[in-house]
């Protein structure tokens, strides 16, 4: 069975595939840019002047690092920085960072190439100190995006931040999917929920929670509500928590499922197709409007029935383009930005999307 990413069915690795990967991905967005050694990849402006301030074109270079390159949240959010990039005429330089190792080389990497700052979601929200320290000695601005840098104590740190409103985003979650039980007569007593969690990430925390919080305030059984922990946040990490939860409860024959992202809920659903459940029998809502959109693309509906379509287009451009004015103006971004979400399914997801400058 295929779980993984179905846009790009890569294993990501810093070397070959990087270049690989970056190569394609520039080849597919057909702009001029060029792929380093490092497996980076580069937007370069060569046009002449940025028109605000006469400051040469190429003066200004930004990084853009990513936790998981190969899935399309990220490929989304790379393509709108690109957008900003085009658009104030810097160049932006695109990383792959999935481990800490890779995270802390490439902040050397941009500082050799005279970059000036970097836009990241973390590989390891832990990471944060470490990577503060590093851009500091390298004398780069961060902005942080996704996933909030954890400092001492367990505390968020004071570094510009943007994120999704991931308890309300979680709670609507957790109202759709009680709705859609309800308009299709399931009985509650014959439902489990299935939640996807991923505690160790305060984000996904949060979504989690909302959608179980919103769940029992609408009069779902605590009881009924079964978690499992995913290993790593992603399709297979659904995938493998969700049999697990499938083996302790048998005897359930209707689900609704929850999770921090599409790619948890497309875990879970497609476990429920091995263990022969499918449309009728599933009610998956993921958050993201991303990976699981190619399931609302399928001829026959599925177990994932909806998502909540967040911004990859203010996650990138918004966060790339604070970034350039707090390097080229010295203007401050805020501190925290939240955006928000809004309900799809196989019926709205191709306008709604259009909307955000999605294409499908
Ligand atoms: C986290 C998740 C991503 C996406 C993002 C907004 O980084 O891992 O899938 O939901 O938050």
């Amino acid at each position: 069975m295929n779980i993984s990413s179905p846009k790009v069915n890569i294993v990501w690795s810093f070397g070959l595939t990087a270049s690989l990967f970056t190569t394609s991905l520039l080849m597919l967005q057909g702009c001029n840019k060029a792929t380093s050694p490092t497996g980076s990849s580069v937007a370069s402006n060569p046009s002449g002047r940025s028109a605000a301030s006469g400051a040469p074109a190429g003066d200004i270079k930004l990084g853009f690092l990513v936790k998981q390159p190969e899935e399309p949240w990220f490929q989304n959010e790379w393509k709108f920085a690109d957008q900003a990039a085009s658009k104030y005429k810097f160049s932006l330089i695109k990383i792959g960072a999935p481990d800490g190792e890779k995270a802390l080389s490439a902040i050397d990497n941009l500082a050799a190439q005279g970059a000036q700052g970097f836009v990241i979601c973390t590989p390891d929200v832990k990471l944060g100190p470490a990577i503060v320290a590093k851009a500091q000695a390298d004398n780069l601005k961060v902005f942080t995006v996704d996933d909030r840098f954890v400092g001492t104590g367990g505390k968020s740190m004071n570094v510009p931040y943007m994120g999704i409103s991931a308890r309300e985003i979680g709670k609507n979650v957790g109202k759709a999917l009680l709705a859609e039980m309800k308009k299709r007569g399931w009985k509650t007593s014959e439902v489990g929920v299935c939640a996807m969690t991923f505690e160790e990430l305060d984000t996904a925390r949060e979504r989690t929670d909302g959608a179980i919080e919103a769940l029992t305030a609408g009069g779902f059984p605590q009881g009924q509500i079964y978690k499992g922990a995913q290993k790593t946040s992603d399709t297979p990490g659904g995938f493998d928590a969700a049999n697990i939860v499938l083996t302790q409860h048998g005897n359930v024959k209707k689900w609704l499922v929850l999770g921090m992202n599409d790619e948890a809920v497309l875990g879970a659903v497609r476990a429920m197709e091995g263990s022969g459940l499918g449309a009728a029998d599933v009610i998956g809502i993921g958050i993201g409007g991303s990976t699981g959109v190619e399931d609302f693309k399928k001829a026959k509906p599925t177990g994932f029935f909806g998502s909540m379509l967040i911004s990859p287009r203010r996650h990138g451009f918004e966060t790339t383009e604070m970034l350039y004015k707090w390097v080229k103006d010295g203007k401050e971004p805020p501190k925290e930005t939240f955006t928000t979400g809004q309900l799809i399914t196989r019926d709205n997801y191709k306008e709604k999307m259009k909307a955000e400058g999605l294409d499908n």
